[in-house]
């Protein structure tokens, strides 16, 4: 009895020397002083409060996560992640031999000052990072700017183990737009499952949640349905400049859309119609209504071809297509296309838009159109999606759509940077990297207010790139700019500020292996990793 009383006290005293002596180990560590405001982070959040101390991220750190299969696998990515940047294994929902004194909780929780269900909070503190959220989409955002924030250095003085400095503070923070979108053009030239992938995953570290998928043009037909075969047997060999082209098999296409959902991003698969079909007229030439078989077509003009919008079998035709690819969408939206139907009459194609929209919602799917579609008397549950037409996104707008913002002029990754760009267009502007930052979504069509926007989009025509050096060419960095207007309010938004932001992003972007366009406006932040570039400037 005796015995197991002295042995008991032991255990306790011993015990509590341990917590003191691992106290003591903490209270030794004397953390130089941070300021989470001054990080690097894009998009910046809503709100900042740094409290000039660091959390150190070492071997002796956990990730936990509440009950919630979702939250579980945000927690797997994180710790993934992690890994890969600085090559630490951070355990998640798992006991170790390595008893953690740290964690980073990441936390299911209705109890948020902000509605937005993309919203997160986060508390970091000495020895812990907490991540609160209502849905995994708001931690899954969370996340992203806890990566932003981990050095990719450790800082090898403070203890006898590697540690990496997170700044300490609380962030609060919201997207500014629901909708916050990317477009790449697989149909002018193709591109492989591989790429899109790595597109995606870097979109998503800027808080994207929305890849457009451009799936069919003149010049190539990009996605297997299952119905009409030719599609892809006929319609997918060629490209702009007469490459090979080549096309997503429906599993193909899922794989994108899962690793997207990964992601918390939605695929919008966009078959363009009734314009911009001669691909698929080559494979059916009822399609298109005129008797002629049409010939592969592999130059850049647009506007030449039409569906037979008058003709039974055309919608039985968009009827199966639309069916075949919502099956395999498990977003919300659809793209019908409706752009620069040249030779399509208006009353045609007003006919046309109005008989796809209703077979679009007949398969569960919101229609999304470019502007011309305004026109048409269409559900305005519709979205037009504007890209030069200001009166036609103004018409959607009287009509109580809502829009999608692609102005030429601004949001295309298409355009040249400037008249020594290698590649890209210039019929809408040069496009330097601050002219794409530099402008005001919420106001940029006159008599558009903000709540009717549902966000931007940067959309990257394929014309003139044919693999994925070039495509990162064009879309870094601009597109991360469009992420900085898509999710953090106007107040927070300035080029000064964001120019330095954008310069630190160089290690992240090196150690991606994305080959962006080194514009001489930005003072580049000088990484560890060999720094490529595919054209000097
Ligand atoms: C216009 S924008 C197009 C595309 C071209 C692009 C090139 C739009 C809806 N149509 O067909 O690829 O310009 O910049």
């Amino acid at each position: 009895m005796r015995n197991s009383i002295l042995l008991r006290t032991l255990v306790i005293l011993l015990g509590i020397t341990t917590i003191i002596a691992c106290q003591e180990k903490r209270e030794i560590i004397n953390f130089p002083k941070t300021d989470l405001s001054t990080e690097n982070l894009i998009p910046l959040p809503l709100k900042i409060t740094p409290t000039n101390s660091a959390f150190g991220l070492d071997q002796f750190t956990a990730i936990y996560t509440s009950n919630d299969a979702e939250f579980k696998k945000v927690g797997a990515f994180l710790s993934n992640k992690i890994n890969t940047k600085i090559d630490l294994d951070v355990p998640v929902n798992t006991a170790t031999d390595k008893t953690p004194t740290k964690v980073i909780y990441i936390n299911k929780t209705e109890n948020l000052e902000l509605d937005n269900q993309e919203a997160y909070q986060m508390y970091i503190t000495q020895d812990s990072v907490i991540i609160n959220a209502k849905t995994a989409a708001g931690a899954f955002r969370g996340i992203q700017t806890l990566r932003q924030i981990i050095p990719e250095e450790s800082n090898d003085t403070l203890t006898e183990h590697k540690m990496w400095l997170v700044p300490t503070g609380k962030i609060i923070d919201q997207p500014n737009f629901e909708y916050r979108g990317a477009m790449l053009d697989v149909a002018r030239h193709f591109f492989s499952v591989g790429d899109v992938k790595k597109y995606i995953d870097i979109l998503a570290y800027y808080k994207f949640n929305a890849l457009h998928l451009h799936l069919t043009d003149d010049q190539g037909w990009r996605i297997e349905i299952k119905s009409w075969p030719k599609l892809t047997e006929i319609g997918a060999s060629s490209e702009v400049g007469g490459g090979p082209g080549g096309f997503y098999t429906q599993e193909d296409y899922k794989d994108i859309v899962s690793y997207a959902a990964e992601r918390h991003m939605i695929i919008i698969p966009e078959v363009d119609m009734p314009g911009h079909t001669n691909a698929a007229s080559l494979a059916y030439p009822q399609l298109n209504g005129n008797g002629k078989t049409p010939k592969v077509y592999t130059g850049t003009h647009v506007g030449f071809s039409t569906f037979n919008t008058r003709a039974d079998i055309v919608y039985a035709f968009v009827d199966d297509v639309v069916r075949e690819i919502s099956a395999i969408t498990p977003g919300p939206y659809f793209h019908l296309g409706g752009d620069e139907s040249h030779v399509t009459k208006k009353e045609d194609f007003n006919y046309f838009v109005e008989k796809v929209s209703k077979i679009v919602e007949g398969h569960g799917k919101i229609p999304i159109g470019w502007d011309e579609i305004a026109h048409a008397d269409i559900n305005k549950s519709a979205i037009a999606q504007f890209w030069s037409n200001e009166k036609n996104a103004k018409t959607a707008v009287e009509k109580g759509m809502k829009l999608i913002l692609s102005p030429g002029k601004k949001a295309y990754l298409d355009m040249q940077y400037d008249t020594l760009s290698k590649f890209g267009l210039h019929w809408a502007a040069y496009i330097p990297v601050d002219s794409a930052y530099v402008w005001t979504p919420e106001t940029y069509v006159e008599g558009i207010a903000k709540e009717n926007i549902l966000g931007i989009e940067a959309p990257l025509w394929s014309e003139t790139i044919s693999n994925i050096a070039e495509l990162e060419y064009l879309a870094f960095p601009r597109v991360i700019g469009h992420a900085e207007l898509n999710w953090t309010i106007k107040e927070n938004r300035n080029w000064e500020n964001y120019k330095v932001r954008l310069g630190n992003q160089a290690p992240y972007l090196d150690r991606m292996n994305v080959q962006y366009y080194p514009s001489k406006l930005i003072d580049w932040k000088k990484s560890k990793h060999t720094y490529k570039t595919i054209v000097k400037d």
